[in-house]
């Protein structure tokens, strides 16, 4: 079941505005039209276990998802998942021997080629998630560097890592379970281990990244954690994504995830409020003010109502504070 679009409350007082000339009132609905349908593309790939179904899960409206499979046993592997507007393809990444990795890099590389029907390059984004409690990456680098980076065409825009399970990174020491947040000690050695994962993607393939490390969080019978720093991590998919695509991601946004625990170090509620704004703004094309300004107004009551992830503003600032 596909939920109701954020869009459409916009498209409908865009259709009823009577201080919009119809000219311009015909050119914003038919932008809007077309934006709603624009998919996003995203390949999630890491080591078994690494958490990508946790951080799908969190991050998005994914039971509400489209799932589908490849028939051909050769792309089986890789998961589909259809929301609204983003697409999720779930692959396993190396470290399943040697067979089952031939197979699995070569699924990812023909997905890195595939275009969609504009010829454009079909996946959007590569969100590798690499293990933050493992300390062997090394299958995890191979997959960065030898298979993924080479076939990016270039791109490199294209590859987002990120680091999980902040939490267990020192054995689930120096974790405030209260607050949900590392403390000093292991605040530093994750920015340690994001300096030396983005220094093993250089020397090996000369491509700078910057990684960044959240907690995807989990939901057990009788214990749950919440998640930390999805919503940098929601502010970097959208860093990486196409500016003109990037207003349709929130819809499919989970409503029910706590955003509200991050470092701090950026107001990521606001940066990503913002870039949505923006990227509606570019979609609605060269139409007088009036027309942009009535876009931005129903877009961010619709917005504000219904995703608190635009609201971690305050949580933040209350968490550097201490109350
Ligand atoms: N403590 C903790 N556990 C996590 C986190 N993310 C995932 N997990 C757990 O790690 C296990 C594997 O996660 P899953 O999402 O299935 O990994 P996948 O194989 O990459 O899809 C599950 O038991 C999750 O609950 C996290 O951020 N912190
Ligand atoms: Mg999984």
């Amino acid at each position: 079941m596909m939920q109701e679009h954020y869009l459409d409350d916009i498209i409908s007082s865009i259709n009823h505005a009577e201080d919009i000339n119809e000219v311009e009132k015909n050119q914003v609905l038919r932008n809007l039209a077309k934006l709603k349908q624009t998919k996003v593309n995203i390949l999630v790939t890491g080591a078994t276990g690494c958490g990508k179904s946790s951080t799908i899960n969190a991050m998005f409206n994914f039971e509400k998802a489209k799932v589908g499979q490849g028939v051909d046993p050769e792309t089986m592997t890789i998961q589909k998942f259809e929301m609204n507007n983003v697409v999720v393809f779930d692959s396993p990444g190396l470290g399943d021997g040697i067979d089952a990795d031939k197979r699995h890099a070569n699924n990812i590389i023909d997905k890195l080629y595939e275009q969609d029907h504009n010829g454009e390059m079909l996946i959007d984004l590569v969100l590798v998630i690499l293990d933050g409690s493992s300390r062997d990456l090394g299958t995890s680098f191979d997959l960065i560097n030898r298979v993924i980076i080479p076939n990016l065409g270039g791109d490199h825009s294209r590859l987002l890592v990120a680091i999980n399970q902040a939490d267990m990174a020192m054995k689930g020491r120096h974790w405030e379970y209260a607050k949900n947040q590392p403390d000093s000690t292991l605040m530093e050695f994750l920015d340690e281990k994001v300096l030396s994962t983005s220094r093993r993607i250089k020397e090996a393939t000369g491509v700078d990244v910057t990684p960044i490390y959240y907690s995807a969080g989990y939901k057990e019978a009788d214990e749950s954690q919440q998640p930390y720093n999805l919503s940098k991590l929601l502010a970097f998919i959208l860093r990486h994504t196409k500016p003109e695509k990037r207003a349709v991601i929130v819809q499919d946004v989970n409503k029910e995830t706590d955003f509200g625990h991050n470092d701090g170090e950026g107001d990521y509620g606001k940066e990503i409020h913002d870039s949505l704004l923006d990227s509606l703004i570019r979609s609605v094309g060269q139409v007088g003010e009036k027309a942009v300004e009535k876009v931005v107004t129903v877009a961010s009551k619709a917005l504000d109502a219904g995703w608190k992830v635009l609201k971690t503003v305050g949580s933040s600032i209350a968490r550097i504070f201490g109350f």
